[in-house]
This record gives structure tokens, C-alpha cells and sequence, in this order.
């Protein structure tokens, strides 16, 4: 490597004096105007990560469902998965460096690392519909060249498309076709096969309302409704044409505000759902006939999907283990319906795509999804081979279970969680088990809950254990918790420092809503009092 042209690149994405970020849970996120040099020196790392790898490495230019003038980076490893850890310090190290350590710093990670630079590099590009992101993908492009490294870029891209694009070029050609005409038929096949083993009668064409954000999601279905029309028709909303990406829409905005997205038609008992800007997380809801809005979150979306597979498992006569793994933030109606009502063990882990992906891949069948809507299953290697021979092999409705748990399989992005995916495996199940939006709504019901945010000087002062369902400092916070938590019926709360804003956030559920508003207030008090508070003290939010 040429360290002077290295060095020459690097000052024309020249970092701001002082500026430090954090390779948190979904990679870097700041403000656009920020992330400059952060995606040169990405784009730096991604070439050293595919030589020691020998594989091809994404770079997913996005910020998700934060706000438009924000952006983000992310590395996706060779089977579409999170960076491994001692690649996001060297992230956060590489990204901090002042000018004159850059060369430093890289040659620190090739050290470490065992790096062999004669190895070739091969990079792919993403990035999402933010106006920022054209150009800062450049730099990422810029990043990766002046190291030898070879580039595709995608263009626009939904983050779990990339995810699927690197696993795909990394198994051969085996999980499917490298392109989005390849992704859009893999999915599609899969859907239609499933979907027309429902019974026609009754329903009659599907239809769902999707509101895209304003974002890639939007373009995306645009361009692949068509090769599933014959199942599903679809009627997009803030498709990008008028509003602002997330802005008072998109899954985020509908999960937290428990309220729909600005701009879409509800009629009363019409299935709807949204995607967040990047589509990799997907929330459902629907009016009553009363105007009561009803959301179906990323717990009901586990539900549904885990006691379908469970079924398909019992008619087809194998014992495979599948679990369900969630985080602190699932609704405990949830997790006591899935392990009381349908006896499917149940995982908790800390926030993080990755941490619940590491685990899912315990069983042979891992279902994870995090409340706000981000997941999948995954099928081990072995039960994919297993369940696609007895689809040949197995009489009538074994055979037939067999093939539709094959279709499932082919349906699920087994890189990331990804809205598309998870959306047609919604509809085709709804279809097939005959189910209204209202009958899988009352699967279980909810209990009311509140997320809070609070400031505070330094949020690393909160540590927590337990799936970080208990916080181990500061001294005398749990207690407090503990304290207030016993004074609510069916009560639960946490705090634990956010891995992508700067903010505690403060979760807290009981058997009314006034009862969660007040106990997620109360144990916001406690946070600042205890933790560091700064700014205006937490405001009661009835
Ligand atoms: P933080 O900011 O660490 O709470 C949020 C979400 C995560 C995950 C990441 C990545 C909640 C409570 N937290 O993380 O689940 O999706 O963003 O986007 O929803
Ligand atoms: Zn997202």
C-alpha cells in the first residue's frame, strides 16, 4: 500500500477537530454533515476486514429510522452478518484517529489482525434514499480504492437487500442470485408456492395497505410488486414523492407514538403496516370499527410466525427444536402467551440485532425479533437440507407441510431481518391459516407500556446485567426500581443506556396505561437524580 496517496486521500475527507463517535448497535449514526471522513476510513476498514476474511464485505450507507439530515455507516460481514466485535473497536479507533495517526492506526490493525495485504479485497455498496447518502457512499468508494480494493456499488439499496447481496456472494451463488431481479424472484417464487396452498374461497384478493416511510422501502416494492401481484396486491403510502423521510410516519413513529403514519387511508379493520427508512423493521395495525387504533408490534409478528412453524413441525412429524429469543423490551404478555400458551422456550438478550441473530442460531429453528419490529427466523444449513428432502420424500399432508416449511424457508432473509421478507411471510401465513388482522391481534392482549427518554451528563454510568434487565450502577438506582416497580400491579421496568442516541432509555409496563405512564415517569426521576441527569428535569406524561 501506498501510504502517502493513503495519506494524501484521507486529507481530503478531512475529520472535524474533536469530534468523537462510537461504532455503536447499528454501526455509526451522526449527522450528515459529519460523517465525511468517517466513510473514507470505512471504506478503509471494509478492505482490510475482506483481506483477512478472504470474502466479500458490505458497506450499508444509511441511518435508518432516525431523521432525514442524519446519516450512518455499517459494515456487513461475510455471511450478512453485524462486524464482529474486535472490528467495531477498530472501527471506533480508525474513525477517531486525528489525521497524522491515521497511518498509525491502520498499521495497529494490520498487526493485530494478521492482515495479509497481497490478499485481494472486494467491497459492495449500498446506501438508502437520504439525500446525503449518494455522496457520502462516494467516500466510502474513495476509501476502499486508494487500498486496492475492489468496489461494486449498488446504489439504492433496502440494508437487508445489501445483507442478502454479501451472503449471496459469499456461498457460491448457493442462497441465490447476486442482484435485485435475483432477490425479487427468490422471494417471490416462494411466496406464490406458498400462498397457493390457501384455500381461495372466503377472502378473496389480498390487499395491504404499506406505508414505506418515504424511503427505499418505497422504490423497492415499486419495483417488485409485480412479481408477486398474482398473491398480494399492494397500495403504497408516503412513498417519497411528497413528505420527509420518518417524518410523523414509518415504523418507528407507529410503534413509539402508538398512533398511524400521516398520510395513509385506514378504513376501519383493513390490514396496514410500515416499514422503517432503511425497511429492515415492520410494524402492523389496523382501526376497529370503534376508531381504536390497534398496533401489532414485532412480538405479535414472533408469535404469529413461531406457533405457525410450530404447527407445520407437529403435522410434518419432526422433532426440531425452535426457540423464540426477544429482548427486555418484548411486551410480557408476550413472552407468558409464547411460553404458557403455545410452550415455545423463550431467550432474552440485550438490544441488538446481533445479539439476538447469535443467539437464534442455537437452534434449528431461532425466531427473533425485537418489539420494534426488526427480525426473522433462521433455519440451520442441516435443517433446511432435511426439511427440503422431506418435501420429496414424506405421503400427502406430510408432503405437504414439508413444502410450505421449504417455502418458508426461501421466504425468510437468513442475513439480517429484513420488512419485505417478514411481510410476505405475514401474508402468506394470515392467508393460509384463514386468519383476519383481528384474530391475530387477539392472539394476546398487550400490556400497556412506556418508553421514556432520559438526559444525562455521561449515560455510561448506567451498566446493567441480566440482559440488561437490571442496572448494576449507579449505586442505589435498582434499588430505587425495585422500590417503584412494587407499588404497580403486573408491573416491570428497566433503564439501560442507548447503544444509538444519547440518552437513557427508561421502559415500563402495568396492568393500566396510567399505571406505566406513571411508573416509567417515577423511574425516569430516579435515573436523573441517580445517574447524572442534565437539562430539564422528566415531566409526568399523562
Ligand atoms: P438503542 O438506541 O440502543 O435503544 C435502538 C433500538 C434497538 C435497535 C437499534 C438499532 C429500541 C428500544 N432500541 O437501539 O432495538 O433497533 O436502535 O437500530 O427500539
Ligand atoms: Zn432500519
Amino acid at each position: 500500500m501506498d501510504l502517502g496517496t493513503i495519506a494524501k486521500h484521507s486529507t481530503l475527507h478531512a475529520k472535524p477537530s474533536g469530534l468523537i463517535l462510537q461504532y455503536g448497535t447499528a454501526g455509526f449514526r451522526a449527522e450528515a454533515e459529519h460523517l465525511d471522513h468517517v466513510m473514507f476510513r470505512m471504506g478503509l476498514l471494509a478492505v482490510l476486514r475482506s483481506k483477512q476474511t478472504k470474502s466479500t464485505l458490505g458497506v450499508m450507507v444509511t441511518a435508518s429510522h432516525n431523521p432525514e439530515e442524519d446519516n450512518g455507516v455499517k459494515l456487513v460481514d461475510p455471511l450478512g452478518e453485524m462486524l464482529a466485535p474486535s472490528w467495531e473497536e477498530h472501527a471506533t479507533c480508525l474513525a477517531n484517529a486525528e489525521e497524522q495517526e491515521i497511518l498509525r492506526v491502520l498499521a495497529n490493525i494490520l498487526e493485530k489482525e494478521a492482515v495479509d495485504l497481497q490478499q485481494e479485497a472486494f467491497v459492495v455498496i449500498g446506501r438508502d434514499t437520504r439525500p446525503s447518502s449518494e455522496k457520502l457512499s462516494q467516500s466510502v468508494i474513495d476509501g476502499v480504492t486508494v487500498l486496492g480494493g475492489q468496489v461494486h456499488d449498488y446504489g439504492l439499496l433496502t440494508t437487508p437487500q445489501l445483507h442478502y447481496m454479501v451472503y449471496c456472494r459469499n456461498t457460491g451463488g448457493q442462497y441465490g442470485k447476486a442482484t435485485t431481479e435475483g432477490y425479487y424472484q427468490k422471494l417471490s417464487k416462494a411466496f406464490l408456492e406458498l400462498t397457493k396452498q390457501a384455500s381461495c374461497s372466503g377472502d378473496g384478493y389480498r390487499s395491504l395497505k404499506v406505508d414505506c416511510a418515504n424511503g427505499i422501502g418505497a422504490l423497492k416494492l415499486r419495483e417488485m410488486k409485480h412479481y408477486f401481484s398474482q398473491g398480494l396486491s399492494v397500495q403504497l403510502f408516503n412513498d417519497g414523492t411528497r413528505g420527509k423521510l420518518n417524518h410523523l410516519c414509518g415504523a418507528d413513529f407507529v410503534k413509539g407514538h402508538q398512533k398511524p403514519p400521516h398520510g395513509m387511508e385506514m378504513k376501519a379493520n383493513e390490514r396496514c403496516c410500515s416499514l422503517d427508512g432503511d425497511a429492515d423493521r415492520i410494524v402492523y395495525y389496523y382501526h376497529d370499527a370503534d376508531g381504536h387504533f390497534h398496533l401489532i408490534d414485532g412480538d405479535k409478528i414472533a408469535t404469529l410466525i413461531s406457533s405457525f412453524l410450530k404447527e407445520l413441525l407437529v403435522e410434518i412429524g419432526e422433532s426440531l427444536d425452535i426457540g423464540v429469543v426477544q429482548t427486555a423490551y418484548a411486551n410480557g404478555s408476550s413472552t407468558r402467551y409464547l411460553e404458557e400458551v403455545m410452550k415455545v422456550p423463550v431467550y432474552c438478550t440485550k438490544t441488538g440485532v446481533k445479539h439476538l441473530h447469535h443467539k437464534a442460531q442455537e437452534f434449528d429453528i431461532g425466531v427473533y425479533f425485537e418489539a420494534n419490529g426488526h427480525g426473522t427466523a433462521l433455519f440451520s444449513t442441516a435443517v433446511e437440507m432435511k426439511i427440503k428432502q422431506l418435501a420429496e420424500e414424506l405421503e400427502d399432508k406430510k408432503r405437504k407441510a414439508a413444502k410450505m416449511l421449504g417455502n418458508i424457508i426461501d421466504l425468510f432473509n437468513q442475513a439480517a431481518g429484513d420488512a419485505v421478507s417478514d411481510m410476505l411471510v405475514i401474508e402468506a401465513i394470515l392467508a393460509l391459516k384463514g386468519l383476519t388482522v383481528q384474530q391475530w391481534d387477539a392472539l394476546y392482549t398487550d400490556l400497556p407500556n412506556r418508553q421514556l427518554k432520559v438526559k444525562v451528563a455521561d449515560r455510561k454510568v448506567i451498566s446493567t446485567t441480566d440482559a440488561e434487565r437490571r442496572a448494576v450502577t449507579p449505586p442505589g438506582l435498582q434499588e430505587a426500581i425495585d422500590d417503584l416497580v412494587k407499588k404497580y400491579k403486573l408491573s416491570r421496568a428497566f433503564v439501560r443506556p442507548s447503544g444509538t442516541e444519547d440518552v437513557v432509555r427508561v421502559y415500563a409496563e402495568a396492568d393500566s396505561q396510567e399505571s406505566a405512564d406513571r411508573l416509567a415517569y417515577e423511574v425516569s426521576l430516579a435515573v436523573f437524580r441517580l445517574a447524572g441527569g442534565i437539562g430539564e428535569r422528566p415531566q409526568p406524561v399523562f
